[in-house]
């Protein structure tokens, strides 16, 4: 009866059957919990989702910025860039089944026994944990509304405004939670995001930090389990806060955690090094997070 945390999947579905069979996960008792962005880039994207599919009843998973972006391709396949391998999935006989089981899922996980809360890129430092769990419903509630969830979908992209207003409303005010939940690595202590930035901790821009060492922080004291920011290399030096993204689909590996007592594991990735992030890639096209 363990819980497991693995971190980015991005369609890299050796490595995390690699990682079930070394804790000998058994779906029958055991519970995954997923930080989200299964699919996109790596090699397996639509049999990484379908084997997720097939051991549904024993997940938990949070959605990232990549799960988000191949359900509004799912809606318009315009959204697909060049760099997306997502195609296959949206012309799945089974894409339907997939994507609405997608989209059932949340943006945030709380574990009351375990307070304990599992999230794709973090909680900005000036939400509550009962702020920022309302405000995840919202958008949770719009991506299962079938009338609400196209205009969701295809008003989420955007880095603006960069900051939370509890005056903003419709889907400006849901593209901004999103980006808190999907996209967030720094800000300032009160919440402005740089989306720009991906690398490490020490190339915050003046007045920056990542989200999780602000002192102010309102959710400190809480256990948090988050992906998304591969250039931390699963290293965070915050008591209580355990990043999972180790870089599996750019060559590095996948980590799983048990929950309960903190013990990693990991399995090697044998991806191309050709998917590595160019260092001399253009700003512009770092930009496109979703891309
Ligand atoms: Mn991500």
């Amino acid at each position: 009866m363990a819980v497991y945390a693995v971190g980015d999947l991005q369609g890299c579905l050796q490595p995390l059957k690699c990682l079930l069979e070394r804790v000998r996960f058994n779906p029958a008792v055991d519970t995954l919990w997923l930080v989200g962005d299964l699919v996109n880039r790596g090699p397996e994207s639509l049999e990484t989702l379908r084997f997720l599919y097939g051991m549904r009843d024993s997940l938990v998973c949070v959605l990232g910025n990549h799960d988000l972006h191949l359900l509004a391709a799912g809606h318009n396949i315009e959204r697909l860039k060049k760099s997306d391998t997502l195609r296959e999935i949206i012309e799945a006989p089974d894409a339907s089944d997939l994507l609405d089981w997608l989209r059932q899922q949340k943006l945030l996980h709380y574990d009351e026994q375990r307070k304990t809360v599992l999230v794709h890129a973090g909680i900005p430092p000036q939400w509550s944990l009962n702020k920022a769990r309302r405000l995840a419903a919202e958008v949770e509630e719009v991506l299962r509304d079938d009338t609400r969830l196209k205009p969701y979908l295809d008003g989420m992209y955007g880095n603006e405004p960069n900051k939370w207003d509890k005056g903003l409303q419709g889907v400006t005010r849901l593209r901004v939670i999103t980006n808190y939940f999907t996209r967030m690595r720094f800000c300032t202590s009160d919440g402005k995001l740089d989306l720009k930035g991906k690398e490490g901790v020490d190339t915050a821009l003046p007045g920056y930090a990542p989200w999780f060492s602000h002192k102010e922080r309102r959710t400190h004291g809480l256990k948090i389990i988050f992906g998304h920011w591969a250039a931390l290399e699963g290293r965070c030096d915050v008591p209580g806060l355990y990043a999972l993204d180790t870089g599996c689909v750019w060559g590095g590996s996948m980590t799983l955690m048990n929950v309960d007592t903190g013990e990693r594991f990991e399995c090697e990735c044998s991806n191309e090094g050709s998917l590595r992030p160019q260092p001399t890639m253009p700003a512009a096209s770092r930009m496109a997070d979703h891309s």
